[in-house]
């Protein structure tokens, strides 16, 4: 081999070996540099009660913890709006070959028609007799990238204007129909007897932040109030919110199995997914797809992204309050293995990917196993491994886990480990 060539090699496998993310002094991707940190006991309450009944879980320890994720991390939300409304736009036999039942629904917050609204897409399978069991979860881009289905409708998303331009509210065009079509195996989910329900993110919140006065935020504000307060919710909170709002809209369904809802979401959506799953729990079963810091990581390791770097990065996506732990993970009266505890003993499915360093899989891992002892003491089989596992080979337990080979990403391999935990779990 020639320099010039052994040149080329050399860069070509450096550049294979970095992480994903950005190399940068102020993260953290050696595992030797994670400080040492003291979890707090998810089974011991503020004033030192040990919690060893679930009746006590249920009544003491869990709505306490609640609490703190409310006043500390994400904010509180309110609940459902008096005027919520369901319009069913249309309804399709027939759709995708003949394999499903396309229904789109809108959600319409207030009673004012040109209110914030939240437009549903949801997917049946054309062969169920009887409701079905279903799978929520929002969109990054709007309804018509999930699929190239020329039925969907198109609806104004936000998208940025130009690199560091702001984001701007656009009309797509055909062009970006199905661009995401590979992180949603619309058939497959089908196939397998489940539906899909999804709408896109920016219709309850868009995703910058201008003071919380767009979306669904200044529907709440007290008079004169012109922000949530320090402890009222962020952008996460208010698409978890939307969660909910899908939930009750299920609830009416005739065809969707609202006891059968398993809630799920990637990356922001992930950590969203966990927030909506840990405060409502009609939803049976929840999955968070590399959601790191803020989702299923732990914050105390600060290993990948921290508080202050997801602080910084993303103002608008917690509460005032959490700001008070940038740099200062150990004052946190929880972390994140308390809020996969909230979720118990419905089945819960922690998804990493190995090349996924800035969401710290390992921490990701380590807050399902600090989880644990909370779904045993619920009866539940909790997490039935100890060790991290190998890459692609998935815990199935009540507390399902796995790391893929590659990316931060939502793949055919997470969503086939979706399916069989929600067949383990789900299934009458
Ligand atoms: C990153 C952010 C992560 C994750 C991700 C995503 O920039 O740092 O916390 O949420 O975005 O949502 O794709």
């Amino acid at each position: 081999m020639n320099i010039r060539l052994c040149v080329i090699v050399l860069a070509a496998v450096l550049a294979a070996l970095a992480p994903a993310q950005p190399q940068r002094s102020d993260v953290n991707y050696d595992e030797s540099k994670v400080p040492r940190y003291v979890l707090p006991d998810p089974l011991t309450c503020g004033d030192g009660t040990r919690v060893t009944t679930p009746a006590l879980w249920r009544n003491k320890r869990r709505p306490e913890i609640l609490r703190l994720f409310e006043t500390e991390v994400y904010g509180r939300s309110p609940g459902r709006p008096e005027h919520l409304r369901f319009e069913t736009v249309s309804v399709e036999r027939g759709v995708l070959g003949g394999k499903a039942v396309r229904k789109q629904v809108r959600l319409q917050f207030t009673s004012d028609a040109g209110g914030p609204s939240l437009r549903l897409l949801i997917y049946l399978p054309a062969a169920a007799r009887g409701p079905v069991p279903v799978f929520v979860g929002l969109n990054f881009g709007g309804n018509h990238t999930i699929h190239p289905d020329p039925g969907i409708a198109l609806a104004p998303v936000w998208v940025r204007a130009g690199p560091g331009k702001e984001l701007v509210l656009r009309l797509p065009d055909e062009t970006s129909r199905g661009s995401a079509s590979g992180r949603w195996p619309v058939e497959r989910i089908l196939e397998r007897g489940y539906g899909l329900a999804t709408a896109c993110y920016g219709d309850i919140d868009p995703d910058f932040d201008d003071g919380f006065q767009n979306g669904i935020h200044p529907l709440f504000y007290s008079p004169g109030q012109r922000r949530p307060a320090a402890d009222e919710w962020g952008s996460i909170g208010a698409w978890a919110w939307g969660l909910s709002r899908v939930m009750d809209y299920l609830e009416t369904d005739r065809d969707a199995d609202p006891r059968r809802v398993a809630v799920m979401g990637h990356s922001r959506l992930g950590k969203t997914a966990l927030w909506a799953g840990a405060q409502d729990e009609r939803f049976a079963l929840v999955i968070s797809n590399n959601s790191g810091c803020g989702g299923a990581a732990l914050s105390r390791r600060r290993f990948g992204e921290t508080v202050r770097l997801i602080n910084t990065a993303f103002p608008h996506w917690f509460c005032a309050n959490f700001k008070r732990y940038n740099d200062n993970e150990d004052a946190l009266p929880v972390d994140q293995h308390m809020l996969l505890a909230l979720i118990a003993p419905r089945p819960l499915y922690i998804a990493s990917a190995d090349e996924d360093l800035w969401a710290d899989p390992r921490g990701e891992f380590l807050a399902a196993l600090h989880a644990d002892p909370v779904y045993r003491l619920l009866g539940t089989d909790g997490l039935g491994v100890r060790e991290m596992p190998p890459v692609e080979q998935p815990v199935m337990t009540t507390i399902g886990y796995h790391i893929r080979r590659g990316k931060h990403d939502v793949t055919a391999y997470d969503w086939e480990r979706f399916l069989d935990f929600a067949d383990k779990h789900l299934r009458k």
